[in-house]
C-alpha cells in the first residue's frame, strides 16, 4: 500500500449496524484493496485532488488565476447522463410506466452482481455519508454512496453535505438511501490505471424505488455517478414525495425583490441545459430589481401549516453547464467559479486557466482541448465538450440568498415551466389555474441537449422537465400534481410557461434572454399581486406588449409581436402530438388532462 493511500485512509466509523453490514457486504462483493470512510474534511478533499493529480485524471489550474481548482477530462465514452442505460426497477413493470426503462429488480440485481464482482480490485472503496438538505433538518434525507472514484468523492464534497456529521445524525437506527457506484474498471496487479477509468461497454444506472436503493455501474460522470443528485434527490425522492404528499422536482429556486422591497420566490422546471442555473443567478436589467439564488437544479416542496408550498434546495453546490457561461451571460456563476472548483471537460489555456465556447468574445489563440489535443481557432471543432461542467460550492455564488439553507424552505409564489422551442411557443403564458398549469407542465416540450448522451436538437415532450428523472409512472406523477392542487386549504403558486429560445427564419434567437428575462419575471411578479394586465387567449393568459417593461430594450416590434402572439395554426398542429403523447399513458392518464386537450382544441377552433 502506498503512503498516499495510507494517508487518505482515515477510518470513520458508524454505529449504524445496517450501514456497517451493508458496507461489509459490498466490500466482499467488489473486493477493493481498502475501504475508506469519508469524514468530509478539507484534508480528505485535498487528498482526493492529489490522487487525481498523481493519476493524471486532473491537472492543476494556475493558482493565481484559479486558486485551489483543477481540470478533469473524461473518457469520450463517458461525457453525460445515459438515459437509455437508466432503469427504474420497481417490483411491477407498470409502476415504472411507459417513459422509463424497466427490469425486474432481482433479475437486474443478478446481472449487476456479476458485474460488481471484483469490480473494485486495485482500488479504494469510499463510503460517503451525505445529507440532501441541511444536516439534521426535518426535511433533509440521508444517503450513503459507496464509490470507487476519487472524482466522485471530491464532487460529492461540493455537491452535498458529507461526512462524519451525517453519520452522527444517522445514529444507530437511522434510515438511509443506499447508493452503490462503481466505475466498472478493476485494476490488475501492476496495471497502469487509465486517466478516466470507466466501462464503455456496460453502463447501468438502476433505481429500486421500493427498497430505496441505487446501483450505478460503468460511468463516472455527473448524474450517473454523483448519486445524491438525480438518482436520490429526484428519482428515489419523487417516489417518497408521492407516498408522503410532497414534491421532488427538477427546479431552480429564486428569490426576487422589487424596488419597493417586496419579495417573492419562484421555482422553474426547464429540461437539462435549458437555463435553470442562468435564471437562478440572473442580474436583472430592470432598475431597482434584485434576484438571488436559492437553488439551481432541484427543489423539494412541502406544504406549510399556512397552506403554502415551501421549497428547499437539497444540494450544497452547483454542477453547472460551462459552455455559454460568461461574464455577460452569467456573471454570478463566473464569480462563483473563480476558486475552489472542479472543471470537467473544459479546454485549458497555456497560462493554466480553463476556457469554453462562449466564455470570451475572442477565442484564445491556442488551447489544449478537452481531448488533450492542441487547438487553435482554425481547428474545426469545439475546444470544450458541449456538456463540460463546473462543480462549485453554492456558498461561493455572490447572490446566494441568505435563507438558502433555511430548513423551513421559502414560500413559492409562482412555478415556471419551459423548454427550448424554436417555434410556436410564446415568450410567456400564464396558466388559467392549477389544473391548466399541470397540463402546461405535462405537455412541456424541448429540443434535446448535450446534457444527455444521444442526438441534440430533437424535439420531445419532457413533462415538468422530469422525463429522465421521475422514479415512477409518469401518469401517476401527473395525478400527484393534480392531487397537490386539490388540497382544500392550499394556497397554490401561480403557474407559467416560458420560452427564451424562440428563433427567426435564420435560427437567430428572437429574445435576448439571460438578464433580460427579468422583464418576464417582473410581469410574473406583478401578476401574482394582480397589478398588471394579461389577456385571455386560447392557450392561456399572455401579456400585451405594453404589459412588459421593455425600456432600454431595442427589440424590433415585429419580433416582439412574434414572441407574444398565438400562432393558431402552429398550436392546432400541436394537438395531435399532445394526444399521441398522452396516449402512451393509457387509462392511467388523469381524465382532467385528457379534457384539457379537448378544451384547448375547442378554444383554438373558436377563435
Ligand atoms: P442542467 O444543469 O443540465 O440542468 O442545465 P440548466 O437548466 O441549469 O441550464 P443552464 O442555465 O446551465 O443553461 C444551459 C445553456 O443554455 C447554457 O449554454 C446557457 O448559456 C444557455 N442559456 C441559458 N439561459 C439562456 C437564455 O435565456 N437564452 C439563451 N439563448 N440561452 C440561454
Ligand atoms: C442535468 O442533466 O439535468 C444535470 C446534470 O443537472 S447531471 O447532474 O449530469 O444530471
Ligand atoms: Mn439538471
Amino acid at each position: 500500500m502506498s503512503s498516499l493511500a495510507m494517508e487518505v485512509e482515515t477510518s470513520g466509523q458508524s454505529r449504524n449496524r445496517q450501514l456497517v453490514e451493508w458496507v461489509e457486504q459490498v466490500a466482499r462483493l467488489c473486493n477493493p484493496d481498502r475501504v475508506h470512510w469519508c469524514d468530509g474534511s478539507e484534508q480528505e478533499y485535498q487528498a482526493m485532488i492529489r490522487l487525481m493529480l498523481l493519476g493524471g485524471v486532473a491537472v492543476p489550474l494556475d493558482s493565481e488565476r484559479r486558486p485551489n481548482s483543477v481540470l478533469v477530462r473524461s473518457n469520450p465514452a463517458d461525457v453525460a447522463r445515459v438515459e437509455d442505460r437508466t432503469f427504474i426497477c420497481s417490483e411491477k413493470r407498470e409502476d415504472a410506466g411507459p417513459t422509463n426503462n424497466w427490469e425486474e429488480p432481482e433479475k437486474m440485481k443478478n446481472t449487476l452482481r456479476q458485474l460488481y464482482s471484483g469490480c473494485m480490485a486495485g482500488r479504494s472503496m469510499y463510503v460517503i455519508p451525505y445529507s440532501m438538505g441541511p444536516i439534521g433538518s426535518p426535511i433533509a434525507k440521508i444517503g450513503v454512496e459507496i464509490s470507487d472514484s476519487p472524482y466522485v468523492v471530491a464532487n460529492m464534497h461540493i455537491m452535498a453535505r458529507v461526512g462524519q456529521r451525517v453519520l452522527e445524525v444517522l445514529g444507530e437506527e437511522g434510515e438511509f438511501v443506499r447508493g452503490l457506484h462503481s466505475l466498472g474498471a478493476p485494476l490488475g496487479a501492476n496495471q497502469q490505471d487509465s486517466s478516466w477509468p470507466c466501462n464503455a461497454e456496460h453502463k447501468y444506472i438502476c433505481h429500486f424505488p421500493e427498497t430505496r436503493e441505487i446501483w450505478s455501474y460503468g460511468s463516472g460522470y455527473g448524474g450517473n455517478a454523483l448519486l445524491g443528485k438525480k438518482c436520490h434527490a429526484l428519482r428515489i425522492a419523487s417516489v417518497q414525495a408521492r407516498d408522503e404528499g410532497w414534491m421532488a422536482e427538477h427546479m431552480l429556486i429564486l428569490k426576487m425583490t422589487n424596488p419597493a422591497g417586496e419579495v417573492k420566490y419562484f421555482t422553474g422546471a426547464f429540461p437539462s441545459a435549458c437555463g435553470k442555473t442562468n435564471l437562478a443567478m440572473l442580474i436583472p436589467t430592470i432598475a431597482g430589481w434584485k434576484v438571488e439564488t436559492v437553488g439551481d437544479d432541484i427543489a423539494w416542496m412541502k406544504f406549510g401549516s399556512d397552506g403554502r408550498l415551501y421549497a428547499i434546495n437539497p444540494e450544497y453546490g452547483f454542477f453547472g453547464v460551462a459552455p455559454g457561461t460568461s461574464t455577460k451571460s452569467n456573471l454570478n456563476a463566473m464569480l462563483a467559479v473563480t476558486r475552489n472548483s472542479i472543471f470537467t471537460n473544459c479546454a485549458v489555456t497555456p497560462e493554466g486557466d480553463v476556457w469554453w465556447e462562449g466564455m470570451t468574445n475572442d477565442k484564445p489563440p491556442e488551447l489544449i482541448d478537452w481531448l488533450r489535443r492542441p487547438w487553435t481557432p482554425q481547428s474545426n471543432r469545439k475546444a470544450a465538450h458541449p456538456n463540460a461542467r463546473f462543480t462549485t460550492p453554492a456558498s461561493q455564488c455572490p447572490v446566494i440568498a441568505p435563507e438558502w439553507q433555511d430548513p423551513a424552505g421559502v414560500p413559492i409564489d409562482a412555478i415556471l415551466f419551459g423548454g427550448r422551442r424554436g417555434g410556436i411557443v410564446p415568450l410567456v403564458i400564464e396558466a388559467f389555474n392549477w389544473t391548466h398549469g399541470t397540463f402546461l407542465g405535462a405537455t412541456a416540450s424541448s429540443e434535446t441537449t448535450a446534457a444527455s448522451a444521444g442526438k441534440v436538437g430533437q424535439l420531445r415532450r419532457d413533462p415538468m422537465a422530469m422525463l429522465p428523472f421521475c422514479g415512477y409512472h409518469m401518469a401517476d406523477y401527473f395525478a400527484h400534481w393534480l392531487k397537490i392542487g386539490a388540497r382544500t386549504d392550499a394556497k397554490l403558486p401561480r403557474v407559467y410557461y416560458v420560452n427564451w429560445f424562440r428563433q427567426d427564419e435564420n435560427g437567430k434567437y428572437l429574445w435576448p434572454g439571460y438578464g433580460e428575462n427579468s422583464r418576464v419575471l417582473e410581469w410574473i411578479f406583478d401578476r401574482c399581486d394582480g397589478r398588471v394586465h394579461a389577456k385571455d387567449t386560447p392557450i392561456g393568459r399572455l401579456p400585451d406588449p405594453d404589459d412588459l417593461d421593455l425600456q432600454g430594450l431595442n427589440l424590433p416590434t415585429s419580433d416582439l409581436l412574434k414572441l407574444l402572439s398565438v400562432d393558431k395554426t402552429g398550436w392546432l398542429g400541436e394537438i395531435p402530438s399532445i394526444r399521441l403523447h398522452f396516449q402512451k399513458f393509457g387509462d392511467r392518464l388523469p381524465q382532467e388532462l385528457a379534457r384539457q386537450v379537448d378544451d384547448l382544441e375547442r378554444r383554438l377552433r373558436a377563435t
